[in-house]
């Protein structure tokens, strides 16, 4: 049990920069548009944030700052996914709902970590 896990505040897990685009909602394919994100895993959610200037691993909580959208790791998939674009490390995430996101980043040591993170609270959730 963490310091966190007795109050109203999700435990923080991870935050950081990631190229991100949603490539399906619900199931329909969209369009690829790149961006960087800023990215929280924060319990069973990752959020993603527009405006990575004015983010800071601090600034997640609501109030301080707006979410663009959020994603539910519960029955989420995760795969390596360098077949779905030219840029290296790149990974995708499905929910459970049929949205699809690929994430990446230029630095592999970074996006591992990003996957094996994800990875583990979505077997967490597997696992209840
Ligand atoms: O899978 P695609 O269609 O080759 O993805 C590329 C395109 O979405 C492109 O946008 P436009 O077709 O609107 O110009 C993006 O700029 C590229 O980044 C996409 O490819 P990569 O390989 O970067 O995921």
């Amino acid at each position: 049990s963490s310091p966190d896990s007795d109050s109203c505040t999700p435990e923080l897990e991870k935050a950081g920069l990631l190229n991100k685009t949603k490539i399906a909602e619900g199931g329909r394919k969209l369009r690829k548009s790149w961006s960087p994100s800023w990215v929280v895993l924060v319990g069973n959610s990752l959020v993603f944030f527009k405006d990575p200037k004015s983010q800071t691993p601090s600034s997640w909580r609501p109030g301080n700052s707006r979410p663009e959208s959020s994603v539910d790791l519960r029955g989420a998939q995760l795969h390596w996914a360098n077949d779905l674009s030219s840029k290296k490390n790149v990974f995708k995430l499905r929910t459970v709902t049929g949205n699809e996101f690929l994430l990446q980043s230029e630095t592999d040591s970074l996006i591992k970590e990003w996957y094996k993170t994800i990875q583990n609270v979505i077997d967490k959730l597997d696992r209840e």
